[in-house]
Protein backbone atom coordinates (compact mmCIF):
# COMPACT_ATOMS: atom_id res chain seq x y z
CA UNK A 1 0.00 0.00 0.00
CA UNK A 2 1.57 3.39 -0.95
CA UNK A 3 1.00 6.35 1.65
CA UNK A 4 0.49 9.40 0.59
CA UNK A 5 0.97 12.11 3.71
CA UNK A 6 -2.16 14.55 4.08
CA UNK A 7 -0.51 17.20 6.10
CA UNK A 8 0.84 19.32 3.88
CA UNK A 9 -2.04 21.21 2.96
CA UNK A 10 -3.10 24.89 2.79
CA UNK A 11 -6.76 24.27 4.91
CA UNK A 12 -4.21 23.75 8.05
CA UNK A 13 -4.33 26.56 10.11
CA UNK A 14 -0.07 26.40 10.65
CA UNK A 15 0.29 25.57 7.00
CA UNK A 16 -1.65 28.36 5.46
CA UNK A 17 -0.18 30.72 7.49
CA UNK A 18 3.64 29.36 6.36
CA UNK A 19 2.50 29.48 2.97
CA UNK A 20 1.34 33.34 3.24
CA UNK A 21 4.76 34.09 5.00
CA UNK A 22 6.86 32.13 2.52
CA UNK A 23 8.24 30.95 6.16
CA UNK A 24 9.75 27.35 5.01
CA UNK A 25 10.83 26.24 8.14
CA UNK A 26 6.91 24.79 9.43
CA UNK A 27 6.62 22.60 5.92
CA UNK A 28 10.14 21.24 5.68
CA UNK A 29 9.26 20.15 8.97
CA UNK A 30 6.24 18.65 8.60
CA UNK A 31 7.41 17.09 5.08
CA UNK A 32 10.34 15.10 7.62
CA UNK A 33 8.22 14.72 10.22
CA UNK A 34 5.90 12.49 8.06
CA UNK A 35 9.01 10.66 6.08
CA UNK A 36 10.00 9.48 9.26
CA UNK A 37 6.25 8.04 9.86
CA UNK A 38 6.52 6.17 6.76
CA UNK A 39 4.68 8.24 4.23
CA UNK A 40 5.83 6.94 0.60
CA UNK A 41 5.01 10.34 -0.91
CA UNK A 42 3.92 13.64 0.36
CA UNK A 43 0.69 15.51 -0.93
CA UNK A 44 1.25 19.32 -1.55
CA UNK A 45 -1.92 21.06 -1.52
CA UNK A 46 -1.95 24.71 -2.13
CA UNK A 47 -5.83 24.93 -3.22
CA UNK A 48 -6.99 26.64 -6.40
CA UNK A 49 -4.43 28.86 -5.41
CA UNK A 50 -5.73 31.59 -8.37
CA UNK A 51 -3.23 34.07 -7.03
CA UNK A 52 0.38 33.46 -7.18
CA UNK A 53 -0.42 29.68 -8.11
CA UNK A 54 3.05 29.22 -9.99
CA UNK A 55 5.20 30.92 -8.23
CA UNK A 56 3.90 29.49 -4.83
CA UNK A 57 3.95 25.66 -6.06
CA UNK A 58 7.66 26.32 -7.00
CA UNK A 59 8.50 27.78 -3.63
CA UNK A 60 6.87 25.13 -1.87
CA UNK A 61 8.33 22.10 -3.95
CA UNK A 62 11.66 23.68 -3.62
CA UNK A 63 11.11 24.47 -0.04
CA UNK A 64 10.32 20.52 0.53
CA UNK A 65 13.03 19.08 -1.80
CA UNK A 66 15.97 21.21 0.03
CA UNK A 67 15.44 18.71 2.93
CA UNK A 68 13.66 15.68 1.86
CA UNK A 69 13.78 13.34 -1.09
CA UNK A 70 10.17 11.75 -1.05
CA UNK A 71 8.56 11.90 -4.61
CA UNK A 72 5.60 14.70 -4.01
CA UNK A 73 1.75 14.92 -4.94
CA UNK A 74 0.84 18.00 -6.33
CA UNK A 75 -2.74 18.58 -4.97
CA UNK A 76 -3.96 21.88 -6.81
CA UNK A 77 -6.92 22.97 -9.56
CA UNK A 78 -4.51 25.21 -11.04
CA UNK A 79 -3.28 23.91 -14.51
CA UNK A 80 -0.35 26.68 -14.50
CA UNK A 81 0.29 26.56 -10.76
CA UNK A 82 0.63 22.29 -11.43
CA UNK A 83 2.89 22.77 -14.86
CA UNK A 84 5.77 24.88 -12.68
CA UNK A 85 5.64 22.44 -9.91
CA UNK A 86 6.07 19.54 -12.57
CA UNK A 87 8.65 21.46 -14.08
CA UNK A 88 10.79 21.75 -10.54
CA UNK A 89 9.90 18.27 -9.20
CA UNK A 90 13.19 16.04 -8.96
CA UNK A 91 11.41 12.90 -8.65
CA UNK A 92 8.66 11.99 -10.53
CA UNK A 93 5.55 13.59 -9.25
CA UNK A 94 2.27 12.50 -8.99
CA UNK A 95 -0.55 14.87 -10.70
CA UNK A 96 -3.00 15.59 -7.91
CA UNK A 97 -5.29 15.83 -9.80
CA UNK A 98 -7.74 15.82 -12.96
CA UNK A 99 -11.53 15.11 -12.91
CA UNK A 100 -13.99 13.61 -15.58
CA UNK A 101 -14.91 17.50 -16.66
CA UNK A 102 -13.42 18.69 -20.02
CA UNK A 103 -12.17 21.79 -18.44
CA UNK A 104 -9.55 19.35 -16.52
CA UNK A 105 -9.27 16.65 -18.93
CA UNK A 106 -7.80 19.34 -21.93
CA UNK A 107 -5.86 21.21 -19.27
CA UNK A 108 -4.22 18.33 -16.59
CA UNK A 109 -4.40 15.42 -18.40
CA UNK A 110 -2.08 16.31 -21.33
CA UNK A 111 0.93 17.83 -18.81
CA UNK A 112 0.83 13.98 -17.29
CA UNK A 113 1.82 12.90 -21.21
CA UNK A 114 4.50 15.79 -21.36
CA UNK A 115 5.92 15.04 -17.95
CA UNK A 116 5.67 11.37 -18.34
CA UNK A 117 4.10 10.83 -14.64
CA UNK A 118 1.43 9.29 -12.63
CA UNK A 119 -1.92 11.38 -12.24
CA UNK A 120 -5.21 11.26 -10.11
CA UNK A 121 -8.23 10.86 -11.84
CA UNK A 122 -11.10 12.08 -9.45
CA UNK A 123 -14.60 10.13 -10.55
CA UNK A 124 -16.19 13.80 -10.50
CA UNK A 125 -17.99 15.54 -13.22
CA UNK A 126 -19.87 18.92 -14.13
CA UNK A 127 -22.63 17.13 -12.89
CA UNK A 128 -20.71 16.80 -9.16
CA UNK A 129 -19.77 13.81 -7.43
CA UNK A 130 -21.10 10.10 -8.97
CA UNK A 131 -24.19 8.51 -6.91
CA UNK A 132 -23.74 5.41 -7.21
CA UNK A 133 -21.27 2.23 -8.46
CA UNK A 134 -22.51 2.37 -12.19
CA UNK A 135 -22.00 5.91 -12.68
CA UNK A 136 -18.15 5.67 -11.11
CA UNK A 137 -17.83 2.51 -13.55
CA UNK A 138 -18.51 4.54 -15.93
CA UNK A 139 -16.65 7.35 -15.43
CA UNK A 140 -13.43 5.23 -14.72
CA UNK A 141 -13.67 3.23 -18.52
CA UNK A 142 -14.39 7.15 -20.08
CA UNK A 143 -11.35 8.54 -18.00
CA UNK A 144 -9.04 5.72 -19.05
CA UNK A 145 -10.12 5.61 -22.80
CA UNK A 146 -9.12 9.46 -22.77
CA UNK A 147 -5.73 8.69 -21.26
CA UNK A 148 -5.04 6.49 -23.48
CA UNK A 149 -5.31 8.24 -26.27
CA UNK A 150 -3.02 10.50 -25.19
CA UNK A 151 -0.76 7.76 -24.77
CA UNK A 152 -0.87 7.70 -21.37
CA UNK A 153 -1.29 4.06 -19.82
CA UNK A 154 -3.29 2.31 -17.60
CA UNK A 155 -0.11 1.90 -14.71
CA UNK A 156 0.12 5.58 -14.12
CA UNK A 157 -3.59 6.00 -13.46
CA UNK A 158 -4.38 6.42 -10.25
CA UNK A 159 -8.52 6.10 -10.09
CA UNK A 160 -10.60 7.96 -7.08
CA UNK A 161 -13.50 6.93 -6.92
CA UNK A 162 -14.15 9.78 -4.05
CA UNK A 163 -14.31 8.80 -0.13
CA UNK A 164 -17.05 10.66 1.24
CA UNK A 165 -18.01 11.53 4.62
CA UNK A 166 -19.69 8.80 6.45
CA UNK A 167 -21.97 11.51 8.68
CA UNK A 168 -23.01 12.99 5.13
CA UNK A 169 -23.97 9.69 3.08
CA UNK A 170 -23.27 5.79 4.29
CA UNK A 171 -24.51 4.32 0.79
CA UNK A 172 -22.21 6.11 -0.63
CA UNK A 173 -18.85 4.71 1.47
CA UNK A 174 -20.51 0.96 0.09
CA UNK A 175 -20.60 2.13 -3.46
CA UNK A 176 -17.34 3.43 -3.26
CA UNK A 177 -15.93 0.30 -1.95
CA UNK A 178 -18.04 -1.50 -4.54
CA UNK A 179 -16.29 0.21 -7.31
CA UNK A 180 -12.75 -0.96 -5.64
CA UNK A 181 -13.34 -3.91 -5.80
CA UNK A 182 -14.92 -4.27 -9.38
CA UNK A 183 -11.76 -2.33 -11.00
CA UNK A 184 -9.29 -5.04 -12.00
CA UNK A 185 -11.66 -6.91 -13.46
CA UNK A 186 -13.27 -3.44 -15.36
CA UNK A 187 -9.64 -2.29 -17.07
CA UNK A 188 -7.13 -3.72 -18.06
CA UNK A 189 -5.00 -3.62 -17.93
CA UNK A 190 -5.17 -2.67 -14.16
CA UNK A 191 -4.98 0.96 -12.77
CA UNK A 192 -3.78 2.11 -9.85
CA UNK A 193 -6.28 3.05 -7.07
CA UNK A 194 -6.33 5.87 -4.37
CA UNK A 195 -8.99 8.52 -2.01
CA UNK A 196 -8.64 11.18 0.48
CA UNK A 197 -9.00 8.66 3.48
CA UNK A 198 -9.47 11.29 6.56
CA UNK A 199 -12.83 12.39 4.35
CA UNK A 200 -14.48 9.75 5.73
CA UNK A 201 -14.64 11.69 9.07
CA UNK A 202 -14.80 15.15 8.58
CA UNK A 203 -17.85 16.51 10.62
CA UNK A 204 -17.36 14.06 13.11
CA UNK A 205 -16.71 16.27 16.62
CA UNK A 206 -13.97 14.78 18.20
CA UNK A 207 -10.47 13.90 17.31
CA UNK A 208 -10.21 10.77 18.87
CA UNK A 209 -13.28 9.25 17.07
CA UNK A 210 -12.47 10.68 13.57
CA UNK A 211 -9.11 8.39 13.77
CA UNK A 212 -11.32 5.71 15.01
CA UNK A 213 -13.42 6.11 11.79
CA UNK A 214 -10.20 6.71 9.55
CA UNK A 215 -8.78 3.55 11.16
CA UNK A 216 -12.24 1.40 10.25
CA UNK A 217 -11.86 2.95 6.78
CA UNK A 218 -8.85 1.72 6.11
CA UNK A 219 -9.64 -1.57 7.16
CA UNK A 220 -12.46 -1.26 4.48
CA UNK A 221 -10.02 0.09 1.61
CA UNK A 222 -7.54 -2.29 2.01
CA UNK A 223 -9.86 -5.51 1.93
CA UNK A 224 -11.44 -3.51 -1.16
CA UNK A 225 -7.91 -3.95 -2.81
CA UNK A 226 -7.09 -0.12 -2.77
CA UNK A 227 -3.48 0.15 -4.11
CA UNK A 228 -2.50 3.50 -2.45
CA UNK A 229 -4.46 6.31 0.02
CA UNK A 230 -3.97 9.85 1.45
CA UNK A 231 -3.89 9.64 5.19
CA UNK A 232 -2.40 10.97 8.09
CA UNK A 233 0.89 9.21 8.72
CA UNK A 234 1.29 11.32 12.11
CA UNK A 235 -1.89 9.43 13.95
CA UNK A 236 0.77 6.80 15.68
CA UNK A 237 -2.99 4.89 16.29
CA UNK A 238 -4.06 4.84 12.44
CA UNK A 239 -0.49 3.95 11.51
CA UNK A 240 -0.23 0.96 14.32
CA UNK A 241 -3.53 -0.14 12.59
CA UNK A 242 -1.92 0.05 9.17
CA UNK A 243 1.39 -1.70 10.47
CA UNK A 244 -0.76 -4.08 12.15
CA UNK A 245 -2.57 -5.72 8.74
CA UNK A 246 0.92 -4.92 6.90
CA UNK A 247 2.42 -7.55 9.06
CA UNK A 248 -0.29 -9.75 8.84
CA UNK A 249 -1.14 -10.22 5.96
CA UNK A 250 -4.70 -9.45 6.04
CA UNK A 251 -7.72 -7.23 8.35
CA UNK A 252 -9.00 -10.60 9.40
CA UNK A 253 -6.23 -11.85 10.36
CA UNK A 254 -4.82 -8.33 12.72
CA UNK A 255 -8.09 -8.72 14.33
CA UNK A 256 -7.71 -11.99 15.60
CA UNK A 257 -4.06 -10.61 17.36
CA UNK A 258 -5.50 -7.04 18.45
CA UNK A 259 -6.15 -6.60 21.84
CA UNK A 260 -9.91 -7.01 23.04
CA UNK A 261 -11.38 -3.23 23.02
CA UNK A 262 -9.55 -2.64 19.78
CA UNK A 263 -10.78 -5.36 18.33
CA UNK A 264 -14.79 -4.06 19.15
CA UNK A 265 -14.12 -0.30 18.53
CA UNK A 266 -12.44 -1.68 14.94
CA UNK A 267 -15.21 -3.93 14.23
CA UNK A 268 -18.16 -1.82 15.32
CA UNK A 269 -16.39 1.19 12.88
CA UNK A 270 -16.46 -1.53 10.05
CA UNK A 271 -20.36 -2.35 10.28
CA UNK A 272 -20.99 1.60 10.39
CA UNK A 273 -19.06 2.05 7.07
CA UNK A 274 -20.95 -1.08 5.12
CA UNK A 275 -23.94 0.50 6.52
CA UNK A 276 -24.87 -2.27 8.32
CA UNK A 277 -25.84 -0.29 11.34
CA UNK A 278 -27.09 3.30 11.08
CA UNK A 279 -24.21 6.09 11.88
CA UNK A 280 -24.70 8.55 14.74
CA UNK A 281 -21.67 10.39 17.17
CA UNK A 282 -21.65 7.84 19.65
CA UNK A 283 -21.65 4.71 17.09
CA UNK A 284 -19.06 2.79 19.41
CA UNK A 285 -21.53 2.80 22.47
CA UNK A 286 -24.19 0.88 20.85
N1 LIG B 1 -8.74 12.93 -3.27
C1 LIG B 1 -7.58 13.42 -3.79
N2 LIG B 1 -6.89 14.42 -3.18
C2 LIG B 1 -7.36 14.97 -2.05
C3 LIG B 1 -8.56 14.51 -1.48
C4 LIG B 1 -9.26 13.46 -2.14
N3 LIG B 1 -6.66 15.98 -1.45
C5 LIG B 1 -7.22 16.70 -0.34
C6 LIG B 1 -8.06 15.76 0.53
N4 LIG B 1 -9.00 15.05 -0.29
C7 LIG B 1 -7.15 14.77 1.26
N5 LIG B 1 -6.36 15.44 2.26
C8 LIG B 1 -6.90 15.77 3.49
C9 LIG B 1 -6.12 16.56 4.33
C10 LIG B 1 -6.59 16.90 5.59
C11 LIG B 1 -7.84 16.45 6.00
C12 LIG B 1 -8.60 15.66 5.19
C13 LIG B 1 -8.13 15.31 3.92
C14 LIG B 1 -8.35 16.82 7.34
N6 LIG B 1 -7.71 17.72 8.08
C15 LIG B 1 -8.15 18.09 9.40
C16 LIG B 1 -9.47 18.85 9.30
O1 LIG B 1 -9.79 19.43 8.28
O2 LIG B 1 -10.19 18.85 10.32
C17 LIG B 1 -7.12 18.87 10.11
C18 LIG B 1 -6.59 20.06 9.39
C19 LIG B 1 -5.51 20.73 10.21
O3 LIG B 1 -4.37 20.21 10.26
O4 LIG B 1 -5.81 21.78 10.80
O5 LIG B 1 -9.39 16.32 7.75
O6 LIG B 1 -10.34 12.99 -1.70
N7 LIG B 1 -7.10 12.87 -4.90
Amino acid sequence: MVLIGESINIISRKIGEAIRNRNKKPIQELALQQEEKGADYLDVNIGPARKDGPELMEWIVEAIQEVCKLPLSLDTTNPEAMRAGLSVCKESPLVNSTSCQEERLSKVLPLAAEFDCDIICLLLTDQGLPRDVEERVSLALQITERANSLDIPNERLWIDPLMFAVIVDQKQVVSFTEFLELLPSLILPPTKSTCGLSNVSQGIPDEELRSIMNRGAYCICYQAGISSAIVNVLDDSFMEVVCGIEKQGSVDKYLEVVDSDKKVKLEKTIRVLRNEVLYCHSWLEI
